[in-house]
This record gives structure tokens, sequence and C-alpha cells, in this order.
């Protein structure tokens, strides 16, 4: 046995007749001698930042003390115990009470030649198990068993070193996966050359791309030859690779299909907002949708109404030619009474912004802060300022716009009741604001919307909002967004409300990133429009 200093030791044991490698039995163990195994060895232990300590013995006895011995000196064991493999029970014994990781290996392939062979008592003190692969046995088994069981400080390799060898080692693993990638794309180009085969028959017999029970065959089929511990992994490998098969024969199907409602919707969309003179907000003068629509509409006439359902009628009867509605706030989220409308109503976004929403507590004048016992503002306002009405436990009284609010406490004549609004509406009527931060985030921004009766599309059009129904199905969410993040579109937002008269089913508002009539984004809502049970096109239009 030779013993040297500095890095973590591994102990070679070789059991009965491997002195003889090299002499007999070529068939099974080649034509190297141990000698030339203890050299190899080496020189792979030295790549690894390991010291090879080398013992043979043809004595179950002798190999039971060198194992024994190793716990004094060695990190780990690489062991071919020759035939007392199949029944030495004292060198399993010693084996797993040395307590150090073992790696066996054989240079046959043990589990093709005699049955007795195939049986190893000493595997389950072992790490890993490497054979019928010649000297490389000792070579694949002492990597392994370095690499994964064993941790290498050698101070005499330097950090430089390590760093190289392990990029080395890595680098060629990536190419080996380069290899594998090479000869997948063949393959994936084969089964979509199909896919278009298969949409240019479909186009014919006009057959649904979406066969739901064609492809749980398929993937059936997959799992099936991959096996149990596969299984999961391969059904997720299948089902992406049929979505993009699908998604080929949409952009095949899309080009010949003049049927496409929200296409033709879209192409016929105007293009200009020209046409906007009259400005329906949700409030009156001071209100925070008063802001956002002299914000998004400058020229136009303003017109003030008492709710936000009131200003979308007036543009559906032709009253006004735009609507500016909440939609969300960054405090208190979403406006749900909006989304209610945009659900329910035939109108199309066509321009959003958002406004820094500063919230004031508006009294009487004359009126101190310890006089008031109720706040009033639009339950948004009040939610935005939660923190300060709970801790002065004042009782809080929801009215339909914080621009109401300021008005109800100028006429109420009342002092104990206080208003959340903006300064503009409390200075409008007469009310003093009191010197307090009401706003429970300093940040606090509303983002507002701008509805037509008809859409439209301007050239500075970025942004697109859906509505969408999704099947009762677990998934279904995910395969949506899938189909917009394959073709390279960003979900800006998300969010669902529950289908009136369907419980249990939702419709989901997506918005996206996409330019003014963007391909990507024509191909998506195509796919989506043929697979959901229901798609529309909220709007494409440009956020400020
Ligand atoms: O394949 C292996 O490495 C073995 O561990 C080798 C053992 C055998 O009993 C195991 O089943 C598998 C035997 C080594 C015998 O070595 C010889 C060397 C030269 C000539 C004849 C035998």
């Amino acid at each position: 046995m030779t013993k040297k200093t500095s890095a973590p030791k591994i102990l070679l044991i070789n059991g009965p007749n491997l002195n003889m490698l090299g002499k007999r039995s070529k068939e099974h163990y080649g034509s190297f001698t141990l000698a030339q195994v203890q050299s190899a060895f080496s020189t792979k232990a030295a790549a690894l930042g390991v010291e090879p300590i080398f013992f043979q013995s043809n004595g179950e006895g002798e190999i039971v003390t060198a194992i024994h011995e190793a716990m004094q000196y060695a990190a780990g064991i690489v062991i071919n115990a020759g035939a007392y493999t199949h029944y030495s029970y004292a060198i399993f014994d010693a084996l797993l009470l040395c307590g150090l990781p073992v790696m066996e290996v054989h240079i046959s392939n043990i589990h093709k030649r005699e049955p007795f062979r195939s049986v190893s008592v000493i595997r389950p003190a072992c790490v890993g198990q490497i054979y019928g692969l010649g000297l490389e046995s000792y070579l694949v088994g002492l990597e392994k068993l370095v690499r994964e069981h064993i941790l290498v400080k050698d101070p005499s390799r330097t950090a430089q070193q390590a760093d190289a060898a392990s990029k080395e080692h890595l680098a060629e693993l990536r190419a080996k996966i380069s290899e594998v990638d090479t000869e997948l794309m063949k393959v994936f180009n084969r089964r979509m050359d199909l896919a278009e085969a298969i949409a240019v028959s479909k186009m014919h017999t006009r057959t649904n791309v979406y066969d739901a029970r064609r492809e749980a065959e398929v993937s059936d089929l997959a799992k099936q030859q991959a096996g149990e511990e596969m299984a999961s992994r391969v059904e997720a490998l299948m089902k992406t690779m049929m979505r993009i098969s699908r998604e080929k024969q949409y952009d095949l199907l899309m080009r010949g299909d003049t049927n496409w409602s929200i296409g033709r919707e879209l192409s016929a969309a105007g293009t200009s907002l020209d046409f906007v003179n009259r400005v329906a907000y949700g409030g009156t003068i001071g209100s925070y949708s008063e802001q956002a629509a002299a914000k998004l509409f400058p020229e136009a006439e303003k017109y003030s109404t008492f709710s936000f359902a009131e200003a979308c009628d007036r543009v559906l009867s032709g009253a006004a030619d735009v609507a500016v509605l909440p939609v969300e706030n960054t405090t208190a989220g979403s406006v749900d009474t909006v989304y209610e409308l945009l659900q329910k109503k035939s109108l199309y976004i066509v321009r959003a912004t958002s406004i820094d929403v500063r919230h004031k507590l508006a009294v009487l004048p004359g009126t101190r802060l310890s006089d008031i016992r109720r706040v009033a503002s639009h339950a948004q306002g009040l939610s935005q300022c939660s923190e300060m009405i709970y801790k002065s436990g004042w009782e809080p009284v929801t009215v339909e716009n914080t621009a109401f609010a300021a008005e109800q406490v100028a006429t109420g004549k009342d002092p104990q009741l206080a208003a959340i609004s903006s300064e503009e509406a409390a200075l409008r009527n007469g009310l003093e604001i009191l010197p307090i931060e009401i706003r429970n985030e300093s940040q606090n921004r509303t983002r507002f919307v701008a509805v037509t009766r008809e859409p439209v599309i301007t050239p500075s059009a970025d942004r697109i909002s859906t509505l969408m129904h999704l099947p009762h199905r677990s998934g279904a969410l995910v395969s949506a967004l899938e189909v917009f993040a394959d073709r390279g579109l960003n979900l800006s937002s998300i969010l669902s409300r529950p289908i009136p008269d369907t419980p249990g089913e939702y419709a989901f508002f997506l918005d996206f990133i996409c330019p003014a009539m963007g391909q990507e984004a024509l191909l998506s809502l195509y796919q989506l429009s043929m697979e959901m049970p229901y798609v529309k096109v909220l709007g494409w239009y440009q956020e400020e």
C-alpha cells in the first residue's frame, strides 16, 4: 500500500484474481494489466484533485482490514471486490461500518453473465455501481465518486486549475448536449413538416386543428414508451410539442380564413381619435376621472356623469364620443364596477393613462381633526386611506365619487363629516384641507382607460386588452398564456372575474404588450379564438 499526503485520498481496492489481469480471460477482462488500471486511475485522480492509494489482495480478511484502515486516512473507496462481490458479507459489513462513500466497479457486465454474478451483496453499502466498461469502469467510478460525494479542497491545485477543470468538464457535457440537440432538431423539423401537411388536409376537410382525443392518445403512447419514471416529463414535452404544431397549423389557416370575426373587426377598426369632441367621466368637476379625461383629451368638452355606468351609457347612446373610467389603483387594486362594465357592455378601450392620486382630507372651514367622526369618499378612496380611517376610529361613508364626497360635506354642513377627495374638488366646494398625509402609500396611482362604441387602433397602439372565458379544465389558463408566450408577447396584466350565471367559471382579462396589428398577436388571437369558448378584443391602444 502507498500513502501520500495533501489531497483527499481515494483507496482503490482490487479483490481476488485481479492481480492476474491481462494474463487470461481476455474476452471478459480485456488485455490490460492491473498496473495499467492503476496508472490510468492515477492520471484521472490527479485531474480530479484527489490522491489514489492502491491495494490488492486475494484474501477476504486482508480486504476487510484494508477497509478498516482506510477509515483513518481515506475520503472514499473504489472497490472491485472480484468474486467476493457475490457472497462476502464480511466485506459488505466492513464497507458499511467504515462510513466512507464507496463506489463499486466491475470490468465486465456482471448483469449479462452467469446469474450468480448479477448478485452483489456489497451493493447496498455503495453509492453506485459501474460495470461493463472495461478499464473505464474504474475511471468513471472514480469520477462519479469524487464529483458527487467528495469535497475536493486541494491546496496544491490553484483555484484557477480547479476552475479550468470543471469548466472543461462542463464544456464536454455541453458538447454532448449540443449533439443531442442537433438530432432533436432534425426529428422536430420532421414533425413540423408533418403538422404542416395535416394543416393543409384539415383546410380541405374543414376539421378542427385542436383534437383533444387525438392529443391524449399521442401523449399516452409517448408515456408508455417512456416508462413510469419519465411519464410526467414526457407528457409535458408532448403537450408543448403538440401546442407548437397547432401554432404552425394556425399560421397557415389564418392566412386563408376570411371568416374570422375578430380579424374582420380589427381590420375594420378606425385608426384615429380625431372624432373625440365629447368626453364623459364619472363624478363631478375635480374628480380624478376628470383629471384623467383632461390629460387624455385636453381639447375635448368634458361631461360629468353620476356613475361610471352612466358614462358608458352616454357613449353607447351617442351622447358622448368617449368615456374615461378608472380601472386599477396601485394601493386598492382593480375597480370592480368598471371591469363589470367592460365585461357586459360593448365598448372598446382606445387609450389608457395613469395619474398620481393625492388624496386630501377636506372639511368645513374651521373644523379640527378631533371634530371628525365620519369620512366620505368613493370605495377606492376609502380603501387607499384605510389605515388613517381605522387609526382615527372614523366611520367610512361610501359615495359614488370622491368629488361627490366633497360636495356632500359642503352641502351637509355637518362638521363631523370630512371628505377624502382631490385638492381641486375640496377647494371648488369651499372646503378646507387639513394638513395631514391621509394615503396609506406614498405612491398612489390610478390607471384610467378611455372607451368608445367602435374599435379604434391608432398606429401608436402598443397594448392589447383581451377578455376570455376559459374551458373548465386543468391547465386551461396556462395553455392560453403559453400561446402568447410562444410568440414572444409579454403579459402586462391579468385579472379574473366570475362569469355571471355560470358559477365556478371565470372570465380573464389579459393584457399584452404588442405593436398595433402585430402579426404575432393576431396569430395568438386566432389560435385562442379557435380553442377557447369566448375571446373578445377589448382594445388595442396606446398606454401613456
Ligand atoms: O468484472 C469484474 O470486474 C469482476 O469483478 C471480476 C471478477 C469476477 O469474479 C466478478 O464476477 C466480476 C473476477 C476477476 C478475475 O480476474 C481474472 C483476471 C485474469 C484472468 C482470469 C481472471
